[in-house]
C-alpha cells in the first residue's frame, strides 16, 4: 500500500450542504441516520484494522449520548498539505469525499450504506473532537458543527498509535432526538465481530449505572455466526461446511449448515455490507449447492425413480452466510444492496463447490442424511403445489368446501382498503357492526393461528384460518406473491391485550413474514392498539391504553369519583366503542410492523416460538423499539 499523505487528500467541497440535505448523505435525520453516524466512524477503524494495522476497536456511548470509537491502528496522517498547508487528518473531517476513499493507493473494503465518511459525521455533530496517537506524540483537533474551533496541536507524548473520535450528534439536525439505542449498537458490533475473523471489538454503554459492556472477538469468524443463528435448533448433521479464501485481493468466507426446520436463511455481504438483494456472491452460492448435491446424489444412487431435488429443495432448513471482501464492488439494485461483480459468481461457485464436494465424499454419513433431508423436501414440495393452486382460484366463497368469514368492504381500491384481522368470533361481530363498511373489510379468526414456524408450506395451506387470510389478500403466497395484487394497503392485526393475544398477534406476524415478507416490507402491516381501561363520571369517558396513562387520568381527575372497568378482551366492547376506540382512523393508534433486520427477526421468531411464555413477554417488552407508533 502506498504512502498515504497530505497530498492524496482533494479539496472537493464545503459541508454546508451536508448541514441542508442531510437526508442525502446519511438517508435520515430520524433514528436511523443518528446511528449510521457510528457505523460511519466505525468503518473507519475497520479498514485499519483490515489493512492489518489495528487489532483493538473500542466503542462507548458516553452520557448525553456522545459516541467515542478508539483504534490502535497507525493514527491517522497529520502532515501538512503542500498547497493549503492545513493537515490531512483536518481534511478528513473538513472536505467533503476526503480521507482516501476514491484513492485507488488506500482502497476501502469496510463502508456504509451510503459510504460518506468523517466529514458528514462532522458537519452534523454539535461538537467533534479527534485525538492521534503518532510519532511518539498524540496531537487533538476539535470542530463545532462541521468548522474547526481548535486548530491541530500537539498535547502530550504517547508510546503507541492509534485513531480516536468522539462526537455529539446535532440537536438542530437530528429533531427527532439524539438518544442511541443500545441494543441496535451491540447486535451490529457482533455482526462486525462474525465477519471479520479475529477482531477485537468492545462496545461500551456508559449512561448505564452500572456500566455496560460487551467484548466479541470470533476466531472462528462464519463459523461461529453460523453456531449463534442455528442455536437451540435441532441439526439435520453435526458439521458446520466452511470455506475461507482469497484469490486476486478478493476474499471469500463462506460457512453453512442444515437445521431440521422448514426455513432457509442465506445471508450475504459484501465489505461487512448486508446484500439484502443478494447478487453474484449468493448466485454462485446457490449454483454450486445445486450441482454438487445433485451430483452427489445421483452417483450415489440415493433418488428414487421420480424423484428430482431443485434448488430451493436443497435449500430448506438451511443456515448459510457468505461474506466476500472486495477491492472495487459494485453495488446493484433497487437498494444498492445487490452485488454485481460477475466475476465473484465463478468464483464463490468453485471455490465453494470444491469445498463442498470434498466435505461430502469424506463424510459420508453426514452426506446421506443431508441428501435424505433434501428428498423430502422435495416431496413436500409437490404435495404443496397442489394445495397452492387450490388457494389461486377466484371467489374467496367457492371451491374450497368452507366459506370464508371475510366481511368485505365496498370500496375496490386497495390503497383506501384495510383488513382487519379478529381475534374471535365475538370481538368480529362487534368489528363487523362498527366499522366504516366502505372501505374496512373484516376478517375474524378462530383461536389460535397455525404456528408456520414449525410447519412445511403443505400443512400451512391446509389449515382454514391461513387458507381465508391468503384468499383475503388476494396476493398469492410464498414465490408467487404479488404485492401489486394485495387487496389492502392495511392489514390490522386486532387481538386482546393479554398473552393470548399477543400470541396471536405474533403467529400471524410470523405467518406474513415467512410467506408475505414484501407484505411487511412495503409497511403494510400494523397492530391495533385496544384499550385497556375505561375510566368514566357522569357523563364524560375516557380510555386508558396503558397503565401509565390510567394513573395520569387518575391524578388529573382527583376531584370526580371515576368508575373504572379494566377491558379483558376486545369482545367486551360493543361495536360502537369498537370504533371509538380502536377503528376509528381519526382516533385510532396503529403501530406499524418494521422487520428489517431479517437476521435479527429470524431469531427472534425462534424464541418466540417456543412454548414458554416468558421469552415472549420479554420479547414484547424489548422490541417495542422495532415497531414505530403511528397515529392515524
Ligand atoms: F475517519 C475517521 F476520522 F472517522 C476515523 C478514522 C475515525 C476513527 C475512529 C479512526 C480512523 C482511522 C484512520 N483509524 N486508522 C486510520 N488510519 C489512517 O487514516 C491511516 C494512517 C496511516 C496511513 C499511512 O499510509 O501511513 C494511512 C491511513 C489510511
Amino acid at each position: 500500500m502506498g504512502q498515504y499523505n497530505a497530498k492524496s487528500i482533494e479539496l472537493l467541497e464545503g459541508l454546508e450542504h451536508v448541514r441542508i440535505r442531510p437526508g442525502m448523505y446519511i438517508g435520515s435525520t430520524g433514528p436511523t441516520g443518528l446511528h449510521h453516524l457510528v457505523w460511519e466512524i466505525v468503518d473507519n477503524s475497520i479498514d485499519e484494522a483490515l489493512a492489518g494495522f489495528a487489532t483493538h476497536i473500542e466503542i462507548e456511548v458516553l452520557p448525553d449520548d456522545v459516541i467515542s470509537v478508539t483504534d490502535d491502528g497507525r493514527g491517522m496522517p497529520v502532515d501538512l498539505h503542500p498547497k493549503t498547508g492545513r493537515p490531512a487528518v483536518e481534511a478528513i473531517f473538513t472536505v467533503l469525499n476526503a480521507g482516501g476513499k476514491f484513492n485507488n493507493n488506500t482502497y476501502k473494503t469496510s463502508g456504509g450504506l451510503h459510504g460518506v465518511g468523517a466529514s458528514v459525521v462532522n458537519a452534523l455533530s454539535e461538537w467533534l473532537k479527534v485525538r492521534v496517537s503518532r510519532n511518539g506524540k498524540i496531537y487533538e483537533e476539535s470542530f463545532n458543527r462541521g468548522k474547526v474551533v481548535s486548530e491541530l496541536a500537539e498535547c502530550g507524548v504517547s508510546t503507541h498509535t492509534g485513531s480516536q473520535v468522539t462526537f455529539k450528534a446535532d440537536s438542530l439536525i437530528f429533531r427527532e432526538g439524539t438518544t442511541y439505542n443500545f441494543e441496535t449498537l451491540r447486535n451490529r458490533v457482533q455482526q462486525l465481530a462474525f465477519l471479520n475473523k479475529g477482531l477485537h471489538l468492545t462496545i461500551r454503554d456508559k449512561r448505564a449505572e452500572p456500566m455496560v459492556e460487551y467484548v466479541y472477538q470470533y476466531e472462528g469468524g462464519l463459523i461461529e455466526y453460523i453456531k449463534f443463528l442455528n442455536e437451540g435448533k435441532e441439526l439435520t448433521n453435526p458439521s458446520i461446511i466452511y470455506c475461507d479464501k482469497e484469490e486476486n485481493n478478493i476474499t471469500i468466507e463462506l460457512a453453512m449448515q442444515y437445521n431440521t426446520s422448514y426455513t432457509t436463511s442465506i445471508y450475504s455481504f459484501t465489505n461487512n455490507i448486508k446484500t439484502t438483494e443478494g447478487g453474484m456472491h449468493e448466485d454462485g452460492f446457490k449454483l454450486a449447492l445445486t450441482r454438487v448435491i445433485g451430483n452427489y446424489a445421483k452417483s450415489h444412487d440415493l433418488l428414487k425413480k421420480d424423484e428430482q431435488l431443485t434448488g430451493d429443495d436443497m435449500r430448506e432448513g438451511l443456515t448459510a452466510i457468505i461474506s466476500i471482501k472486495h477491492p472495487n464492488p459494485q453495488f446493484e439494485g433497487q437498494t444498492k444492496t445487490k452485488l454485481g461483480n460477475v466475476e465473484v459468481k465463478t468464483m464463490v461457485s468453485q471455490i465453494f463447490g470444491s469445498v463442498l464436494e470434498d466435505f461430502l465424499n469424506e463424510n459420508p454419513a453426514e452426506a446421506k442424511m443431508i441428501v435424505e433431508k433434501c428428498v423430502l423436501a422435495a416431496n413436500a414440495r409437490v404435495a404443496a403445489r397442489k394445495a397452492k393452486e387450490a388457494t389461486r382460484r377466484k371467489s374467496p366463497l367457492d371451491s374450497l368446501g368452507f366459506a370464508s368469514k371475510l366481511a368485505d368492504c365496498r370500496s375496490k381500491d386497495p390503497a383506501k382498503s384495510e383488513l382487519y384481522i379478529v381475534e374471535g368470533d365475538s370481538a368480529g361481530g362487534s368489528a363487523k357492526d362498527g366499522r366504516e363498511s366502505e372501505y374496512q373489510a373484516i376478517l375474524p379468526l378462530r383461536g389460535k393461528v397455525l404456528n408456520v414456524q414449525k410447519a412445511r408450506l403443505d400443512k400451512a395451506l391446509a389449515n382454514k384460518e391461513i387458507l381465508s387470510l391468503i384468499q383475503a389478500i388476494g396476493a398469492g403466497i410464498g414465490d408467487d406473491f404479488d404485492i401489486s395484487k394485495a387487496r389492502y394497503h392495511k392489514v390490522v392485526i386486532m387481538t386482546d391485550a393479554d398473552v393470548d393475544g399477543d400470541h396471536i398477534a405474533i403467529l400471524l406476524l410470523t405467518f406474513f413474514y415467512r410467506y408475505m415478507p414484501k407484505l411487511v416490507e412495503a409497511g403494510y402491516i400494523y397492530v391495533a392498539k385496544p384499550p385497556l381501561y375505561k375510566a368514566e363520571y357522569g357523563k364524560t369517558v375516557k380510555y386508558c391504553y396503558s397503565d401509565d396513562e390510567l394513573e395520569n387520568y387518575k391524578q388529573e381527575q382527583q376531584g370526580h369519583k371515576l368508575a373504572i372497568q379494566r377491558y379483558k378482551g376486545l369482545g367486551e366492547m360493543d361495536a360502537e366503542q369498537l370504533w371509538e376506540t380502536t377503528m376509528d382512523p381519526a382516533k385510532r393508534t396503529l403501530t406499524r410492523v418494521e422487520l428489517d433486520d431479517a437476521i435479527l427477526a429470524d431469531k427472534m421468531f425462534e424464541i418466540l416460538m417456543g412454548d414458554e411464555v416468558e421469552p415472549r413477554k420479554k420479547f414484547i417488552q424489548e422490541n417495542a423499539q422495532y415497531a414505530s407508533d403511528i397515529d392515524i
